[in-house]
């Protein structure tokens, strides 16, 4: 095949997945209830009742799963540790057992050739520092960069890059404000206060792993960048995006990067909060230099003025970016009913590329959810999935070509699992994963990744 759209050496070829979306063994070896174990017991807020109890069991099948990156030939795997199968309570010292899975995973992978890509933080916070006030009571922050410095101790001779926080939008908006994850409270008020905390928890984990790595590690941060276009050139439509700029990407990119907060996002949330959670030398802290950034990209936003369409639902978007119309990009969707539009990550990626000079991207997830179907030899067939990650990787290679820093792209997800408040009717991955027997079979989107990876590119 000709190699039409080839990819710089040393471009890091990688897969995606999180602990509770696919490890089980939730009450193994004295790991504690997170939010989510506790979350997905409430009647109705998980599809079908489904729970992370079992998932894909990679907690006793890690193995086997390192072998089948192996012959992927992945370069890189993004995994997240457990936060209460390393430290329970969320307090004091570390829970051994916990801390030699990820040993062992971290050791396979290597043997395989394998880069170990750590996050230390995607959703499952330990459910005892919820009900000490979550991630709108400061002191959570605080509790981060402990946990980040015994699991770099346990780790930091293995990991090579490591990410503090996975998609803090998701954790404080999702979490705090439209209550569909866990912990399911409605309160934007106190979503404004995570999202600050979460922030504050990164900066000070970055200052805990420099002082705890050794110097070649690379740390990270991951932000789901929300790929916001007004609906049109009107003024309104305009203010409408630059509304949920602010509050979707500019909450988060402002203070880490730049160390400030956004002069309109404290304007257009004025009759929530006065900010007075921030505190001196905040900022400061939360600005701590970081070697790259993790963009996870899915789907565009469409912004237009006014008011929006009713839901029934308390809305993730607090203050003015509340009455903003999202509108849905138009063309095919996935099965999530996100709309697929690739031109999205060239878009992220440019921007990012455009106001961070000198900060590597990484793309730590994109992919999309599809239904599969096996034919009588076994093989499972995803179409609609290779035409997906094809579309959105040609994107990554024009992004680059126009001068865009992308250094990797992680897919998500390896292994079907766990899809939050979908529970496990909602299938990311590029291997399939019969939940009754545990059975795994690559897809074709594996085969057709496994080719791309070895040639270095995409064919035309
Ligand atoms: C991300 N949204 O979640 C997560 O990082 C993954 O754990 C997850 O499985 C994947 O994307 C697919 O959903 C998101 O509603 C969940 O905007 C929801 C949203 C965005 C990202």
């Amino acid at each position: 095949m000709n190699i039409a759209l080839k990819f710089p050496a040393g471009f890091r070829w990688g897969a995606a997945t999180a602990a509770y979306q696919i490890e089980g063994a939730a009450a193994e070896d004295g790991r504690t209830p997170s939010i989510w174990d506790t979350f997905s017991r409430v009647p109705g807020r998980v599809r079908n009742g489904d729970t992370g109890d079992i998932a894909a069991d990679h907690y006793h099948r890690m193995p086997e799963d390192v072998a089948l990156m192996r012959e992927l030939g992945l370069t890189d795997y993004r995994f997240s540790i457990g936060w209460p199968r390393v430290q329970p309570t969320g307090r004091g010292p570390a829970l051994q057992k916990g801390l030699d899975f990820y040993r062992r995973l971290a050791d396979a992978l290597l043997d395989a050739g394998i880069r170990p890509v750590a996050t230390l933080y995607h959703w499952d916070l330990p459910q005892e520092l919820e009900e000490a006030g979550g991630w709108p009571h400061r002191d959570t922050a605080e509790r981060f960069a402990e946990y980040a410095a015994l699991a770099a101790d346990a780790l930091g001779d293995r990991v090579v890059t490591w990410t503090t926080l996975n998609e803090p939008w998701c954790a404080a908006f999702l979490g705090y404000s439209s209550g569909v994850h866990a912990p399911g409270r409605t309160d934007p008020a106190a979503a404004l206060r995570a999202a600050h905390h979460l922030n504050l928890a990164h900066g000070r984990a970055v200052a805990a792993l420099r002082a705890a790595l050794p110097t070649p590690a690379e740390i990270s941060l991951t932000l789901n960048v929300h790929a916001v276009r007004p609906l049109s050139d009107a003024p309104a439509d305009v203010a409408a995006a630059r509304r949920i700029d602010a509050v979707g990407n500019r909450i988060f990119l402002d203070p880490v990067f730049h160390g400030r907060l956004p002069a309109d996002l404290i304007e257009d949330t004025a009759g929530l909060t006065d900010w007075s959670f921030v505190h001196d030398g905040d900022l400061r802290a939360v600005s701590a230099p970081v070697d790259s950034l993790g963009v996870n990209y899915y789907s565009p936003t469409v912004a237009a003025a006014g008011p929006p369409e009713p839901s029934g639902e308390p809305s993730p978007w607090p203050g003015a970016a509340g009455r903003v119309r999202l509108v849905p990009a138009p063309g095919p969707r996935t099965a999530m009913d996100w709309p697929v539009d690739a031109d999205g990550l060239y878009e992220v990626l440019t921007r990012l590329s455009g106001e961070l000079p000198g900060t590597p991207l990484l793309v730590t997830e994109n992919g999309a959810a599809y239904d599969d179907y096996a034919d009588p030899s076994g093989a499972v067939h995803d179409p609609e999935r290779v035409a997906y990650l094809d579309a959105h990787l040609a994107a990554v290679h024009r992004a680059i070509g126009a001068g865009a820093d992308v250094r990797g792209y992680f897919l998500w997800s390896l292994l079907d699992n766990f899809e939050w408040a979908y529970g496990y009717g909602r299938r990311f991955g590029i291997v399939h994963v019969d939940f009754a027997s545990q059975r795994r079979t690559p897809k074709d989107s594996a085969h057709w990744y496994a080719g791309v990876i070895a040639r270095g590119g995409l064919g035309r």
